[in-house]
């Protein structure tokens, strides 16, 4: 009995890890950041687990091993100079791949505007066409998501893709994102915003270039010049 019900609790683990919106499988350089430092925090942070465990079946199984190393020197090691290293290490894993979900100024960018509503999700692309719950992306460039909400706040997250950010009214917050290859790819609105929250949900389609202006109601000769673009990004 025990078996089977841990069986099944794996594979509902395993399961919930998989999918449109699973930030366990990145197909973008800031959410493969993102998914790097959770794979570092995971395995970090349950090798300390299984140290701290270890300790206090010590404690309780051989209390006079633990004695012989003395109540000062456990205090030093385990309270100070190992949260030290550990912390030390963490920060500085966090700065460098958060480097990736950092908007730094890049005139290529390609800028579409996002606009949240209760409880939908409105587009807005260069050549002023526009799309609801449907965003179009060119693969392979960055993007620009230029954010606002027309009532309360929202949180745009395509977890495959990027991090999160919060779409506020009477202000713009912008996060880039970039998916390698075309595809498609779930949003959904991360920031609780009334009854309809749970459904304010969005797809993402990552084109070719070609793909991409047709489905944005651009000329085709548009599409040549964007991949030019996308070849100076980052
Ligand atoms: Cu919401």
């Amino acid at each position: 009995m025990f078996r089977f019900g841990a069986i099944l609790a794996g594979g509902l683990v395993l399961s919930a890890c998989d999918g449109p919106l699973s930030a366990l499988q990145p197909e973008g350089p800031a959410a493969r950041g993102i998914g790097t430092l959770w794979w570092i925090m995971l395995v970090a942070g349950t090798a300390i687990f299984l140290a701290v465990a270890a300790v206090l079946v010590l404690a309780f199984v051989r209390p006079a091993w633990l004695r012989r190393f003395g109540g000062t020197r456990l205090i030093l090691w385990g309270g100070l100079v190992v949260p030290l290293v550990v912390l030390a290490g963490l920060v500085t894993a966090a700065f460098a791949l958060g480097e990736r979900v950092l908007v730094v100024r890049q005139d290529e960018a390609l800028r579409i505007e996002a606009m949240a509503r209760r409880w939908s999700w409105h587009f807005r692309y260069p050549g002023g066409h526009e799309t609801v719950d449907l965003l179009h992306l060119p693969a392979g460039r960055d993007v620009d998501i230029v954010l606002t909400s027309e009532d309360v706040i929202h949180g745009f997250w395509v977890p495959r893709l990027g991090g999160k950010l919060d779409a506020i009214p009477g202000h713009t917050n912008i996060i880039r994102l970039r998916a390698d290859r075309p595809g498609t790819y779930g949003g959904v609105c991360a920031e609780y915003c009334g009854i309809g929250h749970a459904p304010m949900r969005f797809s993402v389609e990552a084109h070719e270039p070609e793909a991409f202006a047709r489905a944005v109601g651009l000329p085709p000769d548009e599409a040549g010049g964007m991949a030019a673009d996308g070849e100076g990004g980052r």
